[in-house]
């Protein structure tokens, strides 16, 4: 029989502890498509996150380390530099990367390392039950905002590609979300194309995914890709905000 679709090698065959209708099950399927199609996964290393993929470790099939909340950058750093040969990249979440993480992530792009990042932004802090993130909406309720986000005492959200694009030392940003099917392929390639920046060593690169978070968004799975196709991507628009020029 012919095999038209297979578990990627480098996804282990395990339970997920993540909720119905989350997306990074499925951001963690399109990650180890990719990393099977490059043929990299005996030099591929992910640095984990604290949020709910800190267990990424036991999904992926190649090697894995934790790092402290929002220091992926600087881990991935020390680990391309005393590793070039190997291809590394973070796994951060809003609250992750935005939030506590902040100064890492402006200083890693702002030397240009040679890594890569998979922004997962889900506009709240999931694990620790959906308080307001950095990319809340305005308007938008959490556990911390009951009455909706108040730009005027919560201050404005940060829309990340908008601002790292800024940043000489970055070659390639783009923002997906995996609202549909098309959606998840284009988030793929533009997977794709941010590892293989890597590959060729052109430098820091970053894809931001607009991803689904029912259960702290008080929504059925569907509805959450219905709110970030009609609310949240009018919001975080997706699109390429930069690009040095690569495959
Ligand atoms: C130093 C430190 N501060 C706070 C926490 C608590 N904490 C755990 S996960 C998390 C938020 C994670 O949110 P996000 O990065 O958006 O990821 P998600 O869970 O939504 O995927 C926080 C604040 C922690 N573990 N360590
Ligand atoms: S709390 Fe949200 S981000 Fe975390 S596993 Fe559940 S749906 Fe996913």
């Amino acid at each position: 029989m012919e095999i038209v679709y297979k578990r990627p090698i480098s996804l282990k065959e395990e339970i997920t502890t993540y909720c119905p209708g989350c997306g990074h099950g499925i951001i963690h399927k399109l990650i180890a498509e990719v990393i099977d199609e490059f043929n990299i996964r005996e030099k591929t290393i992910g640095i984990a996150p604290v949020g709910c993929a800190v267990l990424a470790y036991n999904f992926f099939n190649f090697d894995v380390t934790e790092s402290a909340h929002g220091r992926a950058p600087a881990v991935a750093t020390a680990i391309k530099r005393l590793l070039p040969d190997r291809i590394v990249f973070t796994y951060q979440g809003d609250g992750d990367l935005a939030a506590i993480g902040t100064a890492e992530i402006i200083h890693a792009a702002a030397r240009g390392e040679n890594i890569t990042v998979i922004f997962v932004n889900n506009a709240v802090y999931g694990m620790t039950k959906g308080q307001m993130a950095p990319t809340t909406l305005p308007g938008m309720k959490t556990t911390t905002t009951v009455n909706g986000r108040d730009t005027s005492y919560h201050g404005y959200p940060l829309k990340i590609c908008e601002l790292l694009s800024q940043i000489d030392g970055v070659s390639y940003i783009e923002r997906t979300a995996i609202d549909s099917i098309q959606g998840i392929i284009k988030t793929k390639s533009a997977i794709k194309k941010a590892f293989n920046y890597q590959i060729e060593n052109k430098g820091f690169s970053l894809v931001e995914i607009l991803s689904p978070c029912p259960v702290n968004w008080k929504m059925t799975p569907i509805e959450a890709m219905k709110w970030i196709k009609e609310v949240m991507s009018k919001f975080f628009v997706p699109g390429v905000y930069k690009d040095k020029g690569g495959k």
